[in-house]
């Protein structure tokens, strides 16, 4: 009894120890509470969650970061576009100034006008494209579910561009579809129709490209080009009712070996836009669905994920294509008006060298390069030039000619071209004319080269560019064109004044003008 009685007062001592340890400890951690402490435990607790939950946390962040920085790229990169083609339309019009040709530059503002109308619409613009009678007009039928259009079994049933509009759920902007004429049709009324065709699929922001098998060598070459120029496109195998499972398969697999270049295989999709009408013994002909339902799924995918980059990119494409045109127009009109320009100075030396010859050869450089026709050239490419500069250019480039031989290469060339048709007491002083008139040519062509080139003679310098223009000269078509100019502006007026009548001689055949000087 009296084990018992001590046994339970130890047991008590036990448990009032534990206990005064215990409310010492929570005094102790209450006494320790305070902001640090708080601030330091919740670091420990996010640290070991975050350790422990590291991916499921990475994982959450990152696609709300990603959902957000994808929108803001598609958006600013859509409006930089934006605004990079209303700066592309701006520079446009000061090009448009420039053009002397009437007709050119309406043409050019008119179109440069369409284009900033581009900028502001709504729609998306969708191309159907094929070879003629591959189902364009009757898969438009099937996306609109209304009878549009005409549909025939020949070729040439769309006869000029129609379009349609169509809403698919969930895009906030709405297709407008073009139905075009068939491209590779055969006669010139069917080759102003391909005309027109490449014409509204320059435009498109995508393209339906509608096939019926295997693509010819020159229906892949026209896609592959439209594909490389930027445009977005979709191949469309149609009226696959008429072929067999193993059929389509293996068709596939060839045109996705014929277009890996460029198109992906995911946009290579079969439809069958107006199936065949079965025949049942007995029984009423049966009629089966349209089967594009892949091919509405891949466009709503495109058209939500890339369609306003379609459109940015597309008129920052059209921009480009049209700034390129008034470049190329500009750069012809400059190089026409520079050439006459030339030409009037070569001549105009070799009047004077003919009335008065130079002593030495060694002048005939110098003669050739006039200041005057520098300050003009420069103007025509839109730089003004002071006299001491053009003079400085004018006597470098002498100093060239003369250095690269180029004065006794062309005086001999010209000479042994000349001196046994010519009469004896005009062979020397004609050849100096003629050959200060040809130099000239050369050092004229030179300074377009420079002048296009924002004064700039390239990695070769001065020397490579009067190289190439002396040897391009040099060539015969070039060359007989030039001989024969000589002839009706030096030689036949020179000779006619000594002698009223001359016996037939040989002279060069008439060619056509060069293209170059
Ligand atoms: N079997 C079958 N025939 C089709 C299919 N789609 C179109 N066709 C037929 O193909 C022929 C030409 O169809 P269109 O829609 O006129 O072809 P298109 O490409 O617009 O022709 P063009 O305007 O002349 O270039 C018509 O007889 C259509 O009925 C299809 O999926 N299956
Ligand atoms: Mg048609």
């Amino acid at each position: 009894m009296k084990i018992n009685k001590s046994k339970k007062l130890i047991f008590y001592i036990f448990i009032i120890i534990i206990s005064l340890i215990i409310v010492g400890l929570v005094g102790a951690i209450i006494r320790l509470i305070n902001l640090p402490a708080i601030f330091i435990t919740i670091l420990i607790v996010g640290g070991l969650s975050y350790s422990k939950k590291i991916e499921w946390i990475q994982n959450n962040l990152k696609s709300i970061l990603k959902l957000k920085n994808e929108k803001n790229s598609v958006d600013l990169s859509f409006i930089s576009k934006k605004q990079a083609a209303s700066k592309s339309l701006k520079s446009i019009d000061q090009l448009i100034t420039l053009i002397n040709d009437e007709v050119k530059a309406k043409a050019l503002k008119d179109e440069k006008n369409r284009v900033s109308l581009e900028l502001e619409r709504g729609d998306i613009i969708l191309v159907v494209f094929g070879i003629g009678s591959s189902g364009k007009t009757s898969l438009i039928r099937a996306l609109l579910k209304r009878i549009v259009g005409k549909v025939s079994p020949e070729m040439g049933s769309t006869r000029s561009k129609e379009t349609f509009r169509l809403k698919l759920k969930g895009l906030p902007r709405g297709i407008k579809i073009i139905d075009t004429p068939g491209i590779l049709e055969a006669g010139k009324a069917g080759r102003e129709r391909e005309k027109s065709a490449l014409i509204e699929a320059r435009k498109s922001d995508l393209m339906l490209v509608v096939i019926e098998g295997d693509l010819r060598s020159e229906e892949t070459r026209t896609i592959r080009s439209l594909s490389k120029s930027g445009k977005r496109l979709l191949i469309v195998l149609n009226k696959i009712d008429l072929r067999g499972e193993s059929e389509e398969k293996r068709l596939i697999e060839i045109l996705n070996s014929r277009c890996s270049d460029f198109i992906d295989p995911k946009d290579i999709i079969c439809t069958s836009a107006s199936p065949q009408t079965i025949t049942i013994p007995g029984k009423r002909p049966y009629q089966p669905a349209p089967e594009i339902d892949a091919l509405i799924r891949r466009l709503a995918y495109i058209l939500h994920e890339e369609g306003e980059e379609l459109i940015a990119d597309n008129i920052l494409l059209q921009c480009s294509n049209l700034g390129k045109e008034g470049k190329r127009l500009l750069v012809k009109q400059r190089s026409k008006s520079a050439k006459k320009c030339i030409d009037k100075y070569g001549w105009l030396s070799s009047g004077v060298l003919i009335l008065t010859p130079l002593p030495v050869i060694d002048m005939i450089a110098a003669a050739a390069v006039n200041g005057q026709m520098v300050i003009e050239i420069a103007r025509i490419y839109g730089v003004q030039i002071t006299k001491e500069r053009a003079k400085n250019l004018a006597f470098s480039m002498g100093k060239i000619l003369a250095t690269m031989g180029l004065v006794n290469g062309g005086v001999s060339l010209i000479s042994s071209t000349l001196s046994l048709s010519l009469p004896t007491f005009v062979v020397s002083k004609v050849i100096q004319g003629i050959s200060v008139s040809w130099l000239t040519r050369i050092a004229g062509a030179s300074f377009i080269t420079y002048f296009q080139q924002d004064q700039n003679w390239g990695d070769g310098g001065i020397q490579e560019v009067v190289e190439y223009h002396y040897n391009l000269n040099k060539r015969d078509e070039y060359f007989k064109s030039f001989i024969r100019r000589a002839y009706e502006r030096v030689i036949d007026p020179l000779v006619e004044k000594k002698f009223k009548k001359l016996p037939p001689r040989s002279r060069p055949q008439k060619v056509e003008d060069s293209l170059d000087l």
